[in-house]
């Protein structure tokens, strides 16, 4: 048994995520999670809501509130929510948390300690109506690039450049509106990644195993020569700038930049659950975090999608590297690129793609798991359509799964009593079966190890699709006329099928898993099966009652497609 950490990208807190968040970092991490306690592994799948920054404030700002209830109440939304797509976070936190404070506290501070922190004079935006500085988004003006009106501080929407808030041509504030902006002096503290490039480059090399994305784009950063990264901003809601465990001079209306704290709620995140003990288990975190505590045999696995990789790849190890402590490295990083709407991007303003609470009021959970799933941005950039969405649910869940499950157990209730049927002997079908079902499920299990989200998707389709083969070919409801024993070695075999998809369903389709087993008296959620076919056919006790499932999945219809298109976008650019 292995100890297994696993961390997906922190949602940010403006508001529930899109489809293509969940697909690209929290449900894949749920599988594999899903997976890896299925295979007897003790596992701890962290996750939190990422709660500072310009967007925080300005999103409760526009929601007419003040920013720690807006949090609060954002953060509620998005754990229930994810709960109900059955992620199975064992924490799932906030940056905003009294152990990140702590914490990120705890590293700015050893990392001045070690002279990879100093303070610099910088030039900034400052509103003298509003009277104060204006980071990123809270300055607005023309594009220096583009000449587009309103470009935002940190990035132009409409050329897309990256902007520091003093290139903005006529800059207003995004607060007041007031023009009365003028460019002051004010400190700020920097990390001093040069310093570390050659560390951070030689824990990239270490990682020759991993996938290409994240390697080229740690690289490329690399390659470019790292820069020394401002680490405060002039706000009020975040990380306050502290030394030596009091305020530091001169920083009391600044905080920690939101991407300098947010990796770090990985760690203080399992803080809080091991400090939350209100089932009574006394948990040590270090054990997942410390290698001096043990943490050097834990093998950590984070997941996120493209945009977050140089933050995983080159800050964060920054901070954990520079602080000389002990702390555990990421192992393996699994990156996903873009799934879009269509041709292009999701977007809240203009009401383009589908929300995870709107989702869930179309279909249950699983149709959604298994489309993102089977349709993971993986190796390149993929688009939602409706129209793919409707076809790959109904033939693959409904008229593939679905149908097996009920056809076999329909037959079994009628003929057999809703029993386990005895006697007969497996003959010639049943040994080739037993032979395929070994081959892919040595695939699945490969493919489910490795993290290939999409294969493994596949592979558990071809085993959905062998169960129906079989029973296409054996045929019991001619047997069962002339060869009773016969039809009772198929049943019982498709019986078992049953039940091996059960087990196989749980990472991916975790409430669909559930109701099968229960039609066939298994237990939930099951181990991970051995790659033997035979043995893994062979495990129901004949007499054992079984029962048929209401109806696993329903066929999407054209007319709940049109609906949808509509009322969602979509097609459009496609
Ligand atoms: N919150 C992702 C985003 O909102 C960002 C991830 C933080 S992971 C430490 O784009
Ligand atoms: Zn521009």
């Amino acid at each position: 048994m292995a100890r297994i950490l696993i961390t997906s990208a922190l949602p940010y807190i403006n508001g529930i995520k899109h489809l293509g968040n969940l697909a690209g970092s929290m449900l894949p991490a749920d599988v594999y999670a899903r997976f890896q306690r299925a295979q007897g592994h003790e596992v701890l799948y962290i996750c939190a809501t990422d709660e500072h920054g310009t967007p925080a404030e300005l999103a409760a700002a526009a929601a007419g509130q003040n920013v720690s209830d807006y949090c609060d109440e954002q953060h509620q939304l998005q754990h229930d929510i994810g709960r109900a797509y059955g992620l199975s976070w064992d924490w799932f936190g906030r940056s905003s948390s009294p152990q990140n404070h702590r914490l990120t506290q705890h590293f700015a501070e050893i990392l001045e300690d070690r002279g990879l922190i100093e303070e610099r004079t910088d030039h900034m935006v400052y509103s003298v109506d509003d009277k104060r500085f204006l980071p990123d988004r809270y300055v607005e003006g023309t594009c220096p690039h583009c000449n587009f009106t309103p470009a935002r501080g940190d990035q132009c929407d409409n050329c897309g450049r990256l902007l520091d808030p003093t290139d903005l041509i006529a800059p207003y504030s995004a607060i007041s509106g007031s023009r009365n902006i003028e460019v002051r002096e004010t400190r700020h503290l920097y990390l001093l990644q040069t310093k570390l490039e050659a560390q951070i480059r030689a824990f990239i090399d270490s990682k020759d195993d991993w996938p290409a994305l994240p390697r080229s784009i740690a690289y490329k950063h690399l390659d470019e020569g790292l820069i020394d990264r401002g680490i405060t901003r002039d706000l009020a809601w975040g990380v306050p700038v502290t030394r030596h465990g009091l305020p530091r001079p001169g920083f009391e209306d600044k905080v920690f930049y939101v991407w300098f704290d947010a990796p770090i709620e990985y760690i203080a995140a399992t803080q809080e659950w091991a400090d939350n003990l209100e089932d009574g288990k006394l948990r040590d975190w270090r054990v997942w975090w410390r290698t001096d505590a043990g943490a050097d045999q834990v093998r950590y696995v984070q997941f996120m999608g493209k945009d977050n990789v140089a933050f995983h790849t080159v800050s964060f190890p920054a901070t954990i590297i520079g602080s000389g402590e002990p702390w555990k490295l990421v192992d393996t990083l699994k990156a996903f690129n873009w799934l879009n709407w269509y041709g292009g991007k999701f977007s809240t303003s203009q009401g383009r793609g589908v929300f995870m609470d709107q989702a869930l009021e179309l279909l249950p959970p699983d149709y959604w798991r298994w489309y993102l799933t089977a349709n993971t941005p993986e190796s390149s950039d993929t688009a939602f359509t409706w129209e793919q969405f409707q076809s790959a649910t109904n033939r693959d869940l409904a008229d593939v799964l679905g149908n097996f499950v009920n056809r076999i157990l329909k037959f079994c209730e009628t003929r057999f009593e809703s029993q386990v049927p005895a006697g007969g002997e497996p003959g010639e079908l049943e040994r080739k079966l037993y032979d395929d079902v070994s081959q892919k499920l040595a695939d699945l299990t490969g493919q489910m190890e490795a993290i290939e989200v999409r294969k493994s998707a596949q592979v558990l389709r071809e085993l959905w699709v062998l169960g129906n083969q079989y029973l296409q070919e054996a045929a019991p409801w001619t047997a069962i006329k002339t060869d009773p024993a016969r039809a009772a070695v198929i049943v019982r075999t498709g019986l078992n099928l049953v039940a091996l998809f059960s087990r196989l369903c749980g990472p991916i389709l975790p409430f669909t898993a559930g109701k099968i087993a229960d039609a066939v008296g298994e237990a939930y959620p099951g181990a991970w099966p051995s790659s033997d076919g035979e043995a893994e056919l062979s495990r129901l006790e004949p007499g054992r009652a079984v029962s048929v499932p209401e109806v696993l999945f329903r066929k999407v219809e054209d007319v709940q497609v049109a609906e949808w298109a509509t009322r969602f976008g979509g097609g459009g650019e496609a």
